[in-house]
């Protein structure tokens, strides 16, 4: 038996709700908007995961020691290949980019590859989407990141992601 698993930050109630209004005034176009309860920002995406590797990967979670800090969505973009459009940050704290390094550095321990890809942190808004030019937020969904968590991909269903574990960050 395996899960579909990876790591994520999870919007608190009022982010959630600022980013489907987003979502909501975006022009009406072809594409799947995702569920406002499915709304995140993935930070490492691990794949389908026996028991095993699974409690590896949870700890490897239990040692991430990484300071709070706040996020400013403050950009609307567009993966044109991948046909998604998103929102996302000009500015990546430090502490976000230390948390992903911290995730990924210890996955390779569970035997785990390290992401060639760049991160590009965003949250999704809509698949399979027609390209929308960049632009700037104003106001920026503004975004205090107090935790992280590991989160289950349900497909064919609706919401479609369960968040399975959170751990609080920590300095
Ligand atoms: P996306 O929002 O840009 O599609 C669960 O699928 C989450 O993991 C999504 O947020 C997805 O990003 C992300 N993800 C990253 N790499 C992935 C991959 N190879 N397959 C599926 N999802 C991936």
């Amino acid at each position: 038996m395996t899960e579909r698993l990876f790591f994520a930050l999870w919007p608190g109630e009022r982010q959630q709700r600022t980013l489907t209004r987003i979502q909501r005034e975006l022009p009406d176009r072809p594409g799947r908007k995702a569920h406002p309860r499915d709304l995140h920002l993935t930070l490492v995406f691990l794949g389908d995961l026996d028991a095993e590797k699974r409690a590896c990967v949870e700890e490897v979670a239990d040692r991430v020691r990484v300071a709070p800090f706040t996020l400013n969505l403050d950009r609307f973009g567009c993966f044109p290949r991948a046909r998604v459009l998103w929102c996302g940050v000009s500015e990546r704290p430090r502490s976000l980019t230390a948390l992903v390094h911290a995730l990924d550095e210890g996955l390779v321990g569970c035997g785990f590859c390290p992401e060639r890809r760049a991160f590009e942190p965003h949250v999704t808004l809509v698949r399979k989407a027609r390209p929308l030019p960049a632009r700037g937020l104003e106001p920026p969904v503004v975004w205090p990141v107090a935790e992280f968590a590991l989160v289950i991909a349900r497909p064919g269903e609706s919401p479609r992601y369960r968040v399975e574990r959170r751990w609080p960050l920590m300095p």
